[in-house]
């Protein structure tokens, strides 16, 4: 393959020429020795699509059981069985009571991903995404991986339309993009050997989009994956897109008035070894992670969003991937656990301050997003950077104290 590779110059001219990359190029850019080459060539594509905006929203994270059949390598949080030390299920009261004690600054989205749990009724899921809309009739519930859904579909004898149907109907609103890990069969079959395979994820996503709904996709690498892997994977998810904007395209052309689903955004996530049953291997590095933010924003020609998600990266790492090619960090998600018992270092939380100093730290223009892009809030762009900002502020401060002193 090294000999047929093309060289960074070409692929520089394909994407200036808005041309599609092969998995051929792909593998160049892993390979490419300077790093910041390919960070300003995702940049150049990010800063093309969304200029300096770059989003965020409000959200919060749940996890109302991690009682889980699957035995994933990388899961340091479920545990096999209710009733075994750190093995949790809410009951409803408990999972509504985590959103109404968020009532007083509440969240636009409620991001909720579980364990597959064999003991609960699929009345269990219905009842609690009825009971988040009676505490907030608008809040967006982008709730259970695509993994979730096939299981549901499994366990409970439905479809997947079926089981889509029902939870939209009890208030789902779009699909998250957990579970996606690596698609390639010779690693899936290693580190998630029993829980849906990649072509069943992809199916779930085209069901979903079919019947309208937006969902995300993700990519869980630094593992025991390869560059090859982390190409096969980020082509095949370019290939559903191809399909399902394809759709919504003839949809709309043909005057339909019902709406279809995409891929919104692409989030890779930095594989965390503490607590796993892959505890051996190194966590990826800074450089992997914006390698891996770039290269995914180049190759994903047909995604409009890729997010830095500052949970998995950290948010310093994050903050510099608003140079390599990510438009988005994600929300404020307060009340991480997964990536917790996984050993990241990252707050559970972050504040909206917090996240607009991060993105105008960082040159770029903060936009409060709700799950669906739509603007809540544009920020204006900081004149300088906040830090200089800062400083200018304690000189006149130490100005004026000193003024202070003269009159008086
Ligand atoms: O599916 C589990 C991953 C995912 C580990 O859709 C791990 O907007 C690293 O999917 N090390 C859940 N990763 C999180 C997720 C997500 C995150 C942010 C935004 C969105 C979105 C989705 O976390 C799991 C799995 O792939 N994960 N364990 C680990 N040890």
């Amino acid at each position: 393959m090294t000999d047929t590779r093309p060289s960074f110059a070409e692929i520089e001219k394909k994407v200036r020429a808005g041309e599609r990359l092969t998995a051929e190029d792909g593998m160049t850019l892993f390979h490419e020795p300077n790093l910041l080459k390919v960070g300003a060539l995702a940049n150049e594509v990010r800063e093309r699509l969304h200029g300096d905006r770059t989003y965020f929203n409000r959200n919060m994270r749940l996890e109302v059981t991690n009682v889980c059949m699957a035995s994933c390598l990388f899961c340091s949080f479920a545990k096999l069985e209710e009733h075994m030390p750190g093995s949790h299920t809410m009951t409803l009261d408990e999972a509504w009571h985590e959103l109404e004690t968020r009532m007083d600054n509440p969240p636009s989205e409620l991001h909720v991903v579980n364990g597959l749990h064999p003991g609960l009724p699929f009345s269990y899921y219905t009842d609690l995404l009825k009971g988040f809309k009676r505490i907030k009739a608008d809040i967006h519930l982008k709730c259970f991986t695509a993994v979730e859904i096939h299981f549901f579909a499994r366990h409970y004898g439905k479809t997947y339309e079926q089981v889509l149907l029902e939870l939209r109907e009890a208030g789902l609103d779009s699909l998250p993009g957990g579970g996606a890990e690596i698609f390639h069969p010779d690693v899936r079959s290693r580190i998630s050997h029993d829980k849906a395979t990649g072509d069943d994820y992809l199916e779930v996503h085209r069901v979903a989009h079919r019947l309208g709904m937006m969902t995300n996709a993700t990519m869980l690498y630094g593992h025991i994956e390869t560059f090859e892997h982390r190409v096969d994977h980020l082509l095949r998810l370019r290939g559903l897109q191809d399909e399902s904007l394809a759709l919504a395209k003839a949809a709309a052309s043909n005057g339909g008035t019902e709406p279809r689903g995409i891929l919104q955004a692409f989030i890779p996530l930095a594989f965390h070894p503490d607590g796993n049953g892959m505890k051996n291997l190194p966590a990826p590095t800074a450089v992997d992670d914006l390698r891996t933010l770039a290269v995914s924003r180049l190759m994903l020609d047909n995604f409009e969003h890729v997010k830095a998600y500052w949970v998995s990266s950290g948010p310093d790492v994050a903050q510099i991937g608003l140079a390599f090619g990510a438009d988005d960090l994600d929300g404020t998600i307060v009340h991480e656990t997964i990536y917790k018992a996984a050993g990241s270092n990252s707050p559970s939380g972050l504040t909206e301050k917090d996240l607009v100093r991060l993105i105008r730290e960082a040159g770029r223009i903060p936009i409060e997003r709700d799950t669906l892009y739509r603007v809540v809030k544009e920020y204006d762009k900081a004149a300088m950077p906040e830090a200089a900002l800062k400083v200018r502020d304690r000189k006149a401060e130490k100005h004026l104290s000193i003024l202070k002193e003269i009159v008086s």
